[in-house]
């Protein structure tokens, strides 16, 4: 099995602490956007899409998509469970999981997106969407404070995948200009905790 990867990327470190929670080590391949290296049609073929990461199997199938390719390495690897361990659990982290992506993840990525200077000549940049998202993160990122006055962790009382994909988001805003709001303590305190574990740093 060989994991593509983008080293800086915020999704590409979705997986790698995925696997490191798991204490899984896979061959990677480091792809450099820089020099288009996910646009050459070699890479094309693999991912129409250009993005990372990639998961090859050893019999040439492809994954894309972090958290397709997360779910089947936990199958593969199933302790810790990082999707929950019981039905109700697997549900509490899908649904956790989905607001993480949808009401943090998306502002700040549209942030990142339509208002620094990295995208300029790569994406059509609408700033005033920048602008928009950058209020709806912190809107979001306080309400999701709230939500975690009285829990360790986001979707259940163990480290999730909702909580590794909050953490990869909230890197990205504290180095694109949407950090933790000052006034959210408990998130800070959240943050503190996940970034503190071994794996924050694969
Ligand atoms: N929904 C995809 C998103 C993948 C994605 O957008 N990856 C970014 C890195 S964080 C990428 O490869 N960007 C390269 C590009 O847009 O050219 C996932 O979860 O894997």
């Amino acid at each position: 099995m060989k994991l593509y990867n983008l080293p800086p990327g915020m999704n590409p470190r979705r997986v790698r602490i995925f696997l490191a929670e798991k204490g899984v080590e896979l061959e990677t391949v480091d792809i450099d956007m820089m020099k288009g290296e996910n646009r050459t049609p070699e890479f094309l073929a693999m991912n129409p899409m250009g993005t990372l990461p990639v998961l090859e199997l050893d019999d040439g199938t492809i994954l894309s998509e972090s958290i397709a390719i997360s779910r089947y390495l936990e199958h593969l690897h199933p302790e810790p469970a990082l999707f929950g361990a019981t039905p109700l659990e697997q549900a509490q982290v899908e649904m956790w999981n989905r607001r993480m992506e949808y009401e943090i993840m998306a502002p700040i990525t549209a942030v990142f997106r339509h208002g620094n200077p990295f995208w300029e000549g790569r994406i059509t940049q609408v700033p005033d969407f920048a602008d928009v998202a950058r209020a709806q993160a912190s809107e979001r990122m306080l309400w999701l404070d709230r939500h975690l006055a009285d829990r360790e962790f986001i979707a259940t009382d163990t480290y999730t995948v909702a909580d590794i994909t909050a953490q990869c988001a909230l890197l990205l805003g504290r180095n694109t200009g949407t950090p933790i709001p000052d006034e959210a303590a408990n998130l800070t305190r959240w943050w503190k905790g996940v970034t503190a574990r071994p794996s924050a740093r694969a």
